[in-house]
């Protein structure tokens, strides 16, 4: 694989601020491009590490900013709300720039093209949709940036390659030269409020994800919430680039939108019916209705064929920890939805299922489970773990069956055995669901530690199952000769 190659910054000194995955990644790639890179991180343990591969640590706190020509700064440090990191003072003061790690790449691969996906919610899915119908169809494709690949570890493309990067509000603000041939923008409800100043600000970065477009750069733009589709009337009036709207559940004029479950090209006019997403195991519910919808829009922009499109979207594997589905025990679902931190995140998820045996709680966040109300009928019975467990059975008790189960491997052999009750009586088609509307970190180091503990539950439930069964067969053949 060809790496990015940074030799411009060739004898220059560059600092970076942050060495985790996208400072270590853009560290490493400033030094094999020549560059003399000061490290720092405020952790002595990654200090620690980096040091060990052999990159120079400076105290960014401590040392002569008349050097450095660049401060290269992790996404996750703050620059200016709720207060700029210390060293990012300095080097302002000092007139070093500021920029992301994708900057750097935005640089280094000149007449590429680049397609950008933001969003408060289902950019994640949406990119690696776009990525995956691009792969399948042939394209020269990279796929990074927010949803976990950094930039610097995506490999260099040719001319004719597609860089397909998830930008969040963090990153768009210190990437200063890109311009996207393609930018979308999903849907915005307020999130990380303390690191924009607000959700004027908030909107404000997100719009940051058009910035100097100009024809035929292509804006899309998600029309299902009132500050979206403010966006997305500006854009239309503006009339800088061209500018399609998509939609999980409304027609929309000139764009690419769902309507009962089929996908549906309205572009020419003409609402062409494209695809039964309803059909597909892997795009449930509403807001993945305007995640294929984006990617649709995205992808024939980009010249793929109706028939590659569909091909995509049905052979879309799905995302891990975002309503995957883990196995099918004896008629019962069991769904992995540990991505989904906040009751907005799980109402998606609620959504999607009529018999819901429901696993939730860990550390809640502000607002418990508000907003979730309209799913209740849905949910058979909850099972509780965490921290949240008591406030949560406060809210939850009386209107159905409710649980603590105190840890994840009890909630999961809880719902097991209901849902299977279930299943027994009703002849239904009952899910456990993971669905937790809070944080991990009172149980897990992050919620990707909780899904795959949910998963090797559900694996452990059916390797149980299995010997269950080989012990009935068993007997029943001991039976049999007796
Ligand atoms: N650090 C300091 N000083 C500080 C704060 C942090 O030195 O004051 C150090 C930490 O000790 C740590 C490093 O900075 O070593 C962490 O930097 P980071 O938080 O920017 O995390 P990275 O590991 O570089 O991951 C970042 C993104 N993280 C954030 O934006 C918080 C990852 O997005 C992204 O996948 C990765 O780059 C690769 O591009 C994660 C995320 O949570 C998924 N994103 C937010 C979201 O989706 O809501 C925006």
């Amino acid at each position: 694989m060809a790496q990015i190659d940074l030799g411009f910054f060739g004898g220059l000194t560059v600092a970076v601020l942050g060495l985790g995955k996208s400072g270590l990644s853009a560290a490493r790639a400033l030094v094999a491009g020549g560059a003399e890179v000061w490290a720092w991180d405020d952790n002595e343990a990654s200090r620690n590490r980096a040091a060990a591969e052999g990159l120079s640590i400076v105290d960014l706190h401590d040392c002569d900013w008349t050097q450095p020509v660049s401060l290269i700064l992790s996404p996750g440090i703050p620059h200016s709300f709720p207060a700029p990191h210390e060293v990012v003072e300095l080097a302002r003061h000092s007139g070093c720039e500021i920029i992301s790690d994708i900057e750097l790449l935005a640089r280094a691969q000149r007449g590429v093209r680049f397609v950008g996906i933001t969003g408060t919610n289902g950019k994640s899915t949406t990119t690696t949709l776009i990525g995956h119908i691009l792969k399948q169809a042939g394209r020269p494709v990279a796929v990074g940036g927010n949803l976990g690949i950094p930039a610097l570890e995506l490999e260099a493309l040719s001319q004719d390659g597609i860089y397909v990067l998830e930008m969040s509000s963090y990153q768009l603000e210190i990437t200063r030269s890109i311009t996207f041939d393609i930018a979308v923008l999903m849907n915005i409800s307020p999130d990380h409020l303390d690191r924009h100043g607000g959700f004027d600000g908030y909107v404000a970065a997100k719009k940051l994800i058009f910035h100097r477009q100009a024809k035929p750069s292509t804006a899309i733009v998600g029309t299902d919430d009132d500050t979206s589709r403010g966006i997305f009337a500006d854009l239309a009036a503006a009339n800088e680039q061209n500018v399609v709207p998509v939609s999980g559940n409304a027609v929309v004029t000139g764009g690419v939108y769902v309507d009962r479950g089929i996908l549906i090209d309205n572009t020419q006019g003409d609402a062409e019916q494209i695809l039964d997403l309803d059909a597909l195991a892997n795009l449930p519910g509403e807001h993945n209705a305007q995640n294929a919808a984006a990617a649709y829009a995205v992808t024939k922009t980009l010249g793929v064929t109706r028939a590659e499109i569909i091909e995509g979207l049905k052979t879309f594997g799905g995302l891990e920890h975002r309503q995957e589905m883990v196995d099918e025990i004896e008629g019962v679902r069991y769904v992995n939805d540990s991505k989904a931190t906040n009751a907005d995140a799980a109402a998606r998820a609620l959504a999607c299922y009529d018999l819901i045996y429901w696993i939730a709680g860990g550390r809640a966040k502000e607002g418990g489970l508000e907003g979730l109300e309209r799913f209740y009928p849905r949910i058979a019975e909850v099972f509780l773990i965490g921290e949240a467990e008591a406030a949560f059975a406060s809210v939850l008790e009386g209107r159905f069956p409710v649980k603590r189960c105190g840890t994840l491997a009890k909630a999961v052999s809880a719902a097991a055995e209901a849902a299977n009750a279930a299943q027994d009586q009703q002849g239904a088609s009952p899910v456990v669901l993971l669905s937790p509307a809070c944080a991990s970190f009172d149980q897990f180091p992050s919620f990707e530690a909780r899904g795959t503990a949910f998963k090797k539950a559900v694996a452990q439930l059916r390797g149980s199952r299995a010997a269950n069964d080989d012990d009935a067969n068993g007997q029943s053949v001991g039976g049999d000769a007796a």
